[in-house]
């Protein structure tokens, strides 16, 4: 009978898994670490003085907050962590283990002064052999140096995301008999379970157990394999008697089962067997050892034409791409976070992940496992290489690492290993070099890929491009995996829509041979900005439900598009990263703390299996408009659903039931000023599904001296077409208009555009320093003469938003490209003057001297509108021209 699972309080903090007789002992080691940044060698000493130092747990980065402020830049070097424990006397016949789940990224580990080892590599799990070194019924002194600077030598040299320094998985220590399952073979189970055979009628099962004796004499012992049923029964038991020589590590022992009538594992029905594996002493019938492993029995195939097969059954994989990272925490997660994304994706109807760019803790696995998502896992050979030895040698442990740990997982079916590797290339100018930089990375390629197949058969190997699909054709590097992955921005970084199927065509013309995924596609979201007119790049939810809406289309009709991930899951961490949210990559379908974002809903519709409504614009809560003479404003609202009909009310007043195209119903919703709330529903049989969602309007009188709906405020960008929300504060912002007599609005002037690398882009993708609302700042109207405002008479507050947004920095850098002859123009120069109302409120304002550049400046100022005669601001230009970022006036009586 199976032994139960003990739950078992060691101390208050620590937590310990035992079964009943089991004597290994596994207990996480997370708290009461200290920690200080910087290098200190003499921290290996025991006497060593950490007082002054830092009081942490595990999981812990230091990168947390300086990876997100304003200072360009974050710690990335050598900072070192104590830990001190006391180890029971009690367990002085025990082997010691202590195994990291992930540090990033380069670890030396020292206990009571002695050098135990080190390990490179920020992603997989490692584990050492601590026995002679510890001290039994004493305290022990761990020190450990962590270096997360750059290093040419450990992947990835550079990517577009935070490398966050740190111990910030789990560390725990193993503690096992002499005779024991490896547990250092690439910190491995020491369990190895392949399927040969798997079909409806049959499972050939085989069990390879690595088995280690620490002891000075060779031991006859029992290997025993039960195979658990997925509901809990045990069903066939397999013994094998060996001989282990003394001193040995990880001697290798297999045992085959044949299971009739298999469950099958697959997303709809993730069957999950287990495998408990145990070491007996056959003499006293002792148990030694003992270690489970999921099992799950499916089989599968990647055809280039046709797609995916599981369990014989095509099936189409769509999901999505996701970073360890959560709002404030870096990448240092509590295992809590792992299941709720992956809960998450299951909801949303997903069957696929890819695990990028690297492999991640082993709990997300574990639910991919145990939800039936299908998994792609990689290395993070991302953009470039370097081209020696020691890359080369981490890149294969890691790889092997990665196979090793996940080995027995029924999620994964491909192991990737190269990320938009021929996106930088550092010799482009020099062809001859650059001819031996690309061979140089099909060599690696090619060892890599060959040390996959040779580790596991069964499963598919990947490389994923970027865009420029000739460049990896004639590196020649879509001969060497299995897979090819794509990343497709069209759309985005440039080009449209439409770049994305003349991708698919040409792929198909010219690599027809190959299965493909479609590895990434994705827009930025920054949730707060919206658009009635969105645009490439303007970072609005509108513009990227677009996106999204044509990708998935043409996804969803090409058969041989065998799957496809969203690029991301989760906003994450990227410092380098200066546009709506500085240091973010918004192009998640969740924010960094989880708030579903509108395409989140479209895809439930498209992929969910279950009734589903949702309303979009749902993150819009509060809108600002001007209303029509009849005190409406007219604005679109899609319905997200997979059923063929949506009535929508608003008010309780019936908008009509419209059909559904595509899993979206449309609807024109006539909002008026105040609280509106949306009701859908859809009928299916008796029952009635619904969503609702309550949106407060703010209406703008058509005329703003209208006394009707009496004038509160105004919060204009100007130079935009965005809405921004800011529910901090409770403040909509709007996008800019002309003035018209009885309205509000600029007059002269033009909206600033900026040129970057990607194209013109709506607004500046500078970090706007001294605020969090950065896109307010990020738009403005260069050389407009006037802002006025037909408001009746009252007291009012006028607040100007300035940043300047040229930077004498990034001018710089343009003119060197331009060629000595362009004219230099200074741009801290810019000297206007401010009058309200004819009184002069500033002169000679030089914001980039007085505040510098992309600095956030606010200035209020009181004013009295008497005589009818509105607000008029003027601005002169004393050199170059005038500015407004943005303006909010607001009535105080
Ligand atoms: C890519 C990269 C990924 C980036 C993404 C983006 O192609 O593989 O690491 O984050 O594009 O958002 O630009
Ligand atoms: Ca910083």
């Amino acid at each position: 009978m199976l032994k139960t699972l003990l739950l078992v309080f060691f101390s208050m903090f620590m937590w310990v898994i035992v079964s009943a007789n089991n004597p290994r002992i596994v207990t996480s080691t997370n708290e009461s670490w200290k920690f200080i940044e910087g290098d200190f060698p003499e921290a290996v000493n025991i006497n060593f003085d950490d007082s002054k130092w830092e009081d942490v747990t595990i999981p812990h980065t230091w990168n947390a907050k300086d990876a997100d402020d304003e200072t360009p830049g974050y710690y990335r070097g050598i900072a070192w962590y104590r830990h001190s424990l006391y180890i029971s006397k009690n367990t002085n016949s025990k082997e010691i283990y202590i195994s990291f789940d992930g540090v990033n990224q380069d670890t030396e580990l020292f206990i009571n002064g002695h050098f135990v080892g080190k390990h490179s590599g920020g992603y997989t799990r490692f584990c050492f052999d601590i026995t002679k070194y510890v001290v039994f019924g004493e305290k022990n002194y761990f020190s450990v140096k962590v270096n997360n600077e750059y290093n040419e030598n450990i992947p990835p040299i550079s990517a577009d995301f935070t490398f966050f320094g740190g111990i910030y998985r789990d560390v725990n220590l193993i503690f096992t008999e002499k005779q024991h399952i490896s547990t250092t073979y690439f910190a491995s189970s020491g369990v190895f379970i392949t399927t040969p055979i798997v079909n409806q009628k049959q499972a050939r099962i085989n069990i390879k157990t690595l088995v280690t004796n620490d002891d000075s004499f060779d031991k006859i012992l029992q290997i025993e394999n039960t195979i658990i049923s997925p509901n809990g029964e045990k069903l066939i038991t397999k013994n094998s008697t060996v001989s282990i020589p003394k001193a040995s590590s990880g001697e290798s022992f297999q045992n085959e089962i044949i299971l009739d009538s298999p469950s099958l594992w697959s997303p709809d029905t993730p069957s999950l067997y287990k495998v408990i594996t145990r070491v007996i002493d056959p003499k006293s019938n002792k148990l030694l050892d003992e270690v489970i492993n999921p099992l799950g029995l499916r089989w599968f195939e990647f055809s280039a034409d046709k797609g995916f097969f599981l369990n014989g059954k095509s099936l189409k994989l769509i999901g999505t791409n996701r970073h360890q990272n959560y709002l404030n925490m870096g990448n240092a997660l509590p295992d809590e976070i792992h299941v709720q994304d992956i809960k998450l994706i299951k909801e949303m109807g997903a069957n696929f992940l890819r695990v990028s760019h690297y492999p991640q803790d082993h709990v997300l696995m574990e639910m991919c496992d145990k939800l039936g998502i299908i998994c792609s896992v990689e290395i993070p050979i991302v953009n470039e290489i370097t081209e020696n030895e020691l890359f080369t040698q981490n890149c294969l442990n890691m790889t092997r690492e990665m196979v090793m740990q996940d080995f027995n997982r029924p999620s994964i079916v491909i192991w990737g290993y190269m990320n938009e590797v021929l996106l930088h290339l550092s010799f482009k100018q020099d062809s001859i070099r650059n001819e031996i930089y690309i061979k140089s990375v099909a060599k690696l390629a090619t060892e890599i890929d060959k040390q996959l197949r040779n580790d596991d058969p069964p499963r598919y190997t990947m490389i994923v491009c970027h865009g420029s699909l000739n460049t990896y054709l004639k590196a020649k590097l879509v001969d060497i995996p299995m897979i090819l992955g794509f990343n497709q921005y069209s759309g985005w970084y440039g080009g449209n829509f439409d770049g994305f199927d003349k991708f698919l065509a040409d792929f198909r013309k010219k690599i027809p041979q190959k299965p493909l995924i479609i590895t990434e596609y994705g827009a930025d979201v920054d949730a707060r900005l919206h658009s009635n007119h969105p645009v490439r790049y303007d970072y609005t939810q509108e513009y990227a439900n677009l996106y999204h809406e044509h990708y998935i289309k043409s996804i969803l009709k090409n058969p041989f598009i065998t799957g496809a991930n969203i690029w991301n899951f989760n906003d994450f961490y990227s410092e380098g990263r200066a546009n709506a949210v500085p240091h973010v990559n918004n192009k998640g379908i969740v924010t960094l703390d989880r708030v579903k974002k509108d395409t989140y809903l479209l895809y439930q519709a498209i992929l969910s299996k279950n009734p589903i409504v949702s309303i979009g614009g749902a993150n819009w809560k509060i809108r600002s408009h001007g209303l029509d003479k009849n005190g409406i404003c007219n604005q679109q609202i899609k319905v997200y659903t997979n059923q063929p009909w949506v009535d929508l009310s608003l008010n309780g007043r019936e908008l009509g039931k419209h059909k559904v195209v595509d899993n979206i119903a449309s609807f024109i919703v006539p909002f008026v000023n105040g609280i509106n709330t949306l009701d859908a529903s859809c009928t299916i049989d008796t029952c009635i599904l619904r969503d609702q969602l309550k949106i407060d309007f703010r209406g703008i009188p058509n005329d703003i001296k209208d006394t009707k709906i009496p004038f509160t405020e105004i919060n204009v960008m100007l130079g935009s077409k965005r809405y921004f929300e800011d529910r901090t504060n409770s403040v909509c912002w709007i996008p800019e208009k002309e003035y018209a007599p009885g309205s509000w609005g600029y007059v002269g002037g033009k909206p600033y555009i900026k040129q970057t690398r990607f194209g013109l882009q709506p607004a500046s993708d500078l970090d706007i320093l001294g605020t969090e609302n950065d896109p307010i700042f990020q738009t403005m109207r260069e050389g407009l003469k006037t802002f006025k405002m037909d408001v009746p008479d009252g007291k009012y507050t006028v607040c100007f938003y300035w940043a300047e947004l040229f930077s004498t920095k990034e001018q710089q850098g343009s003119i060197y490209n331009l060629g000595d002859d362009a004219e230099k123009q200074d741009f801290s120069q810019r000297i206007f003057d401010v009058d309200i109302n004819s009184i002069n409120v500033l002169k000679d304002l030089n914001l980039a001297k007085e505040y510098g550049e992309h600095c956030a400046v606010v200035k209020k100022f009181e004013v009295d509108v008497t005589n009818g005669e509105g607000i008029n601001i003027n601005f002169s230009p004393v050199v170059g021209e005038p500015i407004l970022n943005a303006i909010r006036v607001y009535r105080n009586y």
